[in-house]
């Protein structure tokens, strides 16, 4: 109920801005009186695989969709996004797409794109704000549960004492903090399993690598890596063979996303485990921001559907694999 009271509430005031605008009295509506939409999307940056087919995802499918995009790399840089943002709302885009590097610190920015009366989505990673006003929809992966699925399989196949090292990825980002809070979660049942060291490798195969390097020298015993993605995992094989142990076999890996290098290395034994996280979010993003900008009802969150993979499934799933 209360719901819908605050959506004719936002349909009225738009419709007041917009009579206040075409009255020229200088507001600032979204320039797509019926003509094509502009979509500026403020993305992370190019950390990883996952990213780049992310990247694609969104340029293809708006091509397909007829959507204007305006594109920008942040570099994992939220003062980057920012200055991104506050260009589109200066431009008059239809609408802004973005995935928030982390999850604080947005409602500055996205207070003047709601005053510009530019609609914002959320895709990828969500943020951490009371205001959901604040934006339309939040098109994207469930990190927690993603954090489950590893902790799961660790927990159905761990015997004995296990020490765990943890490759997280960049601080603050919702993935980071959500696939850590749902791996501990699972593990807890299991006290045997302990992690014994957690740091950040920032999602790229050189910061994995580095800090797999720094814990094979600290840390007297590691049975499991965790990872936050597959590219750190990937670069954590490359530390664990150049310590001349065997990866998969000596420490066993667990990773998340399912990219192709990740999916070939768990076919190859060399990964354990992966957790799927879908970066094919396109064709769903164009789709919302035609109904956004066409003043629709969207659904506050919409999750994408995704599984997991053993060695022996990546062995079939590999040749099908797009990205
Ligand atoms: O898992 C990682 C990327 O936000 C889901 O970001 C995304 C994550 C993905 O760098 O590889």
């Amino acid at each position: 109920m209360l719901k819908k009271i605050t959506t004719v509430a936002s349909v009225v005031l738009l419709s007041a801005l917009t009579a206040c605008s075409s009255g020229g009295g200088g507001g600032t509506a979204p320039s797509n009186g019926g003509g094509t939409i502009t979509m500026g999307f403020a993305q992370v940056g190019a950390e990883s695989g996952w990213r780049t087919a992310n990247t694609k995802s969104i340029q293809d499918e708006a091509k397909a969709a007829g959507i204007d995009l305006k594109f920008s790399d942040a570099q994992q840089k939220q003062e980057n996004q920012i200055k991104a943002i506050r260009s589109y709302i200066q431009q008059k885009v239809s609408v802004i797409a973005f995935s928030p590097v982390v999850e604080t610190g947005w409602d500055t920015v996205l207070l003047e794109a709601k005053r510009a009366n530019i609609p914002v989505i959320l895709t990828d990673r969500s943020i951490d704000s009371d205001d959901t006003s604040l934006y339309k929809t939040f098109l994207g992966s469930d990190f927690v549960e993603e954090g489950r699925k590893a902790g799961d399989w660790l927990v159905a196949n761990a015997s004995g004492p296990t020490t765990v090292v943890e490759l997280q990825g960049t601080t603050g980002a919702a993935p980071a903090n959500d696939r850590k809070k749902g791996f501990e979660e699972k593990i807890a049942a299991k006290p045997d399993i302990k992690v014994v060291a957690s740091q950040t490798g920032d999602f790229t195969r050189s910061g994995g690598k580095q800090v797999m390097e720094a814990f094979l020298k600290s840390q007297p015993k590691i049975d499991v890596v965790y990872a936050h993605n597959d590219d750190m995992g990937l670069g954590a094989i490359e530390a664990i063979k150049a310590a001349g142990k065997v990866p998969g076999k000596d420490i066993k890996i667990i990773t998340v996303d399912a990219v192709k290098d990740g999916m070939t290395a768990l076919a190859n034994g060399e990964i354990n485990f992966i957790v799927e996280c879908n970066p094919l979010l396109g064709k769903q993003l164009m789709d919302l921001a035609k109904k956004v900008v066409a003043g629709e009802d969207v659904p506050a969150r919409v999750v994408t559907e995704e599984g997991t993979f053993t060695q022996e499934q990546a062995k079939t799933a590999l040749p099908q694999r797009q990205y």
